[in-house]
């Protein structure tokens, strides 16, 4: 168990306070066997092995003096009580020596529970895992990343973190101290600012040189990650400071710092009392996008969508409730449109037409209003530029939509007359006719193909809810279930946002379906093919660790969508589309993902490239799945 801050380990408060660096040097006077047996070691290259002189001398009974480095807890032991305070459930990582000794506290002092460690086979899906897991939970999972070159890795799916806006707690090992590394490799896989290379797009990061200032930024980069905007952190663990006994630290009694979460930012009163007034008095409002943290947020934006009987569309909001809609002519139509932290508001209220000439059209009608919520204007980065277009609105509130929807309902409450209220109940009629005809028109456009071989998407996805409608099911991400997936809940579907980083949505999907697991929940997820081949190894993770997913392959063989931008660029051209293929296909050999799953201990089903075989298989993996292990269903599909 985690310590509370005013009560240290007791392991911790009874370790001999001996000075790290005294310790260090005694160990290796009084052992020159060992300090000879390294300089023999090769000098350069990952290969080089231990000697048998080494092995030997690192398992022969300890020296009475160095018996002191065993007794005196080394640092890492504490950084474990770091981590356990903080209330990690996980780490994952793939292992390094600049970690070796956190890693090593991790499985022995803390017994490999909370965090418990996950083997990755890439650091971009250790990242991405933890993204999803974010997703899921809410909270970050710790990922360890080796040095220089597991930063390297790491750094699409903290791009990826921080495009979300997700928390994940990144710790880095590092040898900052030049004389501390073995020559070689060590040197390679050390920085003078090893963070630097993540700095653009990371919301902090530190480099404690001491354990009480380990822990301090600790309980400071969590606090960070969690305030919205969220986003990724970095904590330099230097391995010299991992391995160095707790004496090292040269401060008194070793503590951790209370870790207080800040309130999420709400909308200050005047601004909620001059929204709602527009709000009230809008004869076309429309709600757009995504002010559901968690299941509370989702509650509170019915509730004011209710209240109005206005449209929202986007986000998570229930798909079959008769305000949600859906379709380009809701902008135009609107008089008033309020954004709830949109990434992309601009794009959406406008028609991008022309790249070469830049030009573009304003879709909404003259003389609407347009206002954001958003915790994104608190705070920027200039150099990656997925903030997007600057949009022209008449409101902007620097708030988190979430914490900002409770006193927003009240103030409209407050201002609906017995006559508005007439109104509102009209429109709501209206909305709901309109949204019970897209229902419609979506289960007949999904007959379209439905025999078709290869397999058409709206079948697959029809097959798939088939299956899984009557569990307690949630799409992990990759495809959508689409329209005619029943979504109900907040958790049923993973927020996308992010900075669409092809090899994402497998490990995203394995660390939301290990969130989910705890709470018994079916994990599914329809995976591209493209996507899926830059990391499959997070299949291998999830065999490993017991965590059930269904996968089912959307599996067009092919990069289509940059099949569908070289035919445009051909087109513009005017060279033909014959050579689209080339560089885009995934075909010549086809890839047995079924096959792929088997390797990795994970129960594989297809290719299928009949549809009615589709059914059968999917049911054969979801009786897998349901006794807790992962499978996949890989089908042959249409490109699109
Ligand atoms: C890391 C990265 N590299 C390249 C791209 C550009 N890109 C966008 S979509 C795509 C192909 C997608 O193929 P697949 O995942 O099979 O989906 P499909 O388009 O076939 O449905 C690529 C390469 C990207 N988004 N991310």
């Amino acid at each position: 168990m985690a310590k509370s801050a005013n009560q240290p380990s007791d392991r911790v408060g009874r370790r001999r306070f001996l000075k790290g660096a005294a310790i260090g040097a005694t160990a290796l006077v009084a052992r020159p066997d060992l300090a000879g047996a390294e300089q023999a070691q090769p000098q350069r290259g990952a290969g080089a092995l231990p000697s048998a002189q080494t092995l030997a001398a690192e398992t022969q009974p300890v020296p009475a003096d160095v018996q002191a480095l065993i007794e005196d807890h080394p640092g890492s032991d504490f950084m474990v009580d770091v981590l356990k305070h903080l209330g990690f459930e996980y780490v994952a990582a793939n292992p390094g020596s600049s970690f070796r000794s956190l890693h090593e506290s991790i499985v022995n002092y803390g017994g490999n529970k909370a965090p418990e460690l996950l083997t990755c086979c890439h650091e971009e899906s250790s990242m991405f895992m933890a993204c999803g897991y974010a997703k899921a939970e809410g909270k970050p999972m710790a990922v360890m990343a080796h040095s220089t070159v597991g930063l390297q890795h790491a750094s699409i799916g903290i791009y990826e973190a921080f495009g979300a806006q997700v928390p994940v707690f990144i710790i880095l090992g590092n040898t900052i101290d030049a004389v501390a590394r073995r020559p070689g490799v060590e040197w390679s896989h050390s920085a003078q600012d090893a963070a630097a290379m993540v700095r653009d797009y990371t919301k902090w990061d530190d480099l404690p040189i001491s354990l009480p200032h380990f822990a301090e930024s600790a309980v400071r980069a969590y606090k960070i990650a969690m305030t919205p905007p969220m986003g990724p952190v970095v904590l330099v663990a230097d391995s010299h400071l991992q391995e160095t006994g707790m004496g090292g630290h040269g401060g008194g009694p070793l503590r951790i710092p209370k870790l207080t979460l800040a309130r999420p930012p709400a909308a200050a009163a005047g601004a909620v009392a001059e929204l709602a007034a527009f709000l009230v008095a809008a004869e076309n409002p429309l709600i757009l996008g995504n002010a559901a943290r968690t299941p509370e947020g989702m509650r509170l934006l019915v509730e004011l969508a209710e209240t109005l009987q206005a449209p929202v569309s986007g986000g998570s909001f229930p798909s079959r409730h008769p305000l949600r809609q859906g379709g380009g002519g809701l902008i135009r139509n609107a008089d008033l449109i309020v954004g709830l932290d949109v990434n992309d508001l601009w794009g959406t209220v406008n028609t991008y037409l022309d790249q070469q000439t830049r030009s573009s059209q304003l879709l909404t009608k003259q003389g609407a209003k347009l206002v954001s919520i958003t915790s994104s204007d608190l705070y920027l980065k200039s150099n990656y530029q997925n903030f997007q277009r600057y949009t022209e609105v008449d409101m902007a509130i620097a708030a988190d939509p979430e914490a900002t929807l409770p006193s927003l309902i009240e103030a409209v409450k407050k201002l609906v007359t017995p006559e508005r209220r007439r109104i509102f109940e009209e429109r709501g009629k209206r909305l709901a006719a309109a949204s019970a005809q897209a229902l419609e028109q979506a289960r007949t456009a999904a007959t379209f193909g439905w025999d078709a071989s290869p397999v058409s998407i709206p079948r697959l996805s029809a097959e798939l809810w088939n299956a899984i409608k009557d569990h307690d099911w949630v799409n992990v991400g990759g495809v959508g279930g689409g329209a005619l997936w029943n979504v109900e809940k907040h958790y049923q579907v993973i927020d996308g946002g992010g900075v669409a980083a092809e090899g994402g949505d497998l490990p995203t999907a394995v660390g939301a379906a290990l969130a989910h697991r705890k709470h018994g929940r079916l994990a599914v997820s329809i995976q591209k093919d493209g996507d899926f081949m830059y990391a499959p190894g997070a299949l291998w993770t999830a065999a490993h660790h017991r965590i059930p997913l269904l996968s089912v392959m959307y599996n067009n063989r092919a990069y289509h969508q940059e099949v569908m931008h070289i035919q445009r660029m051909a087109n513009r051209h005017q060279r033909g589309i014959t050579n689209a293929g080339i560089g885009n296909s995934l075909s010549d050999p086809n890839i047995d993902f079924a096959a792929m799953a088997r390797a990795m201990g994970v129960h594989g089903e297809g290719p299928i490239t009949n549809p009615n075989d589709l059914g059968p298989a999917i049911k054969r993996a979801l009786d897998v799945v349901l006794r807790g292990q992962p499978a996949l269903v890989d089908v042959v599909t249409q490109p699109r």
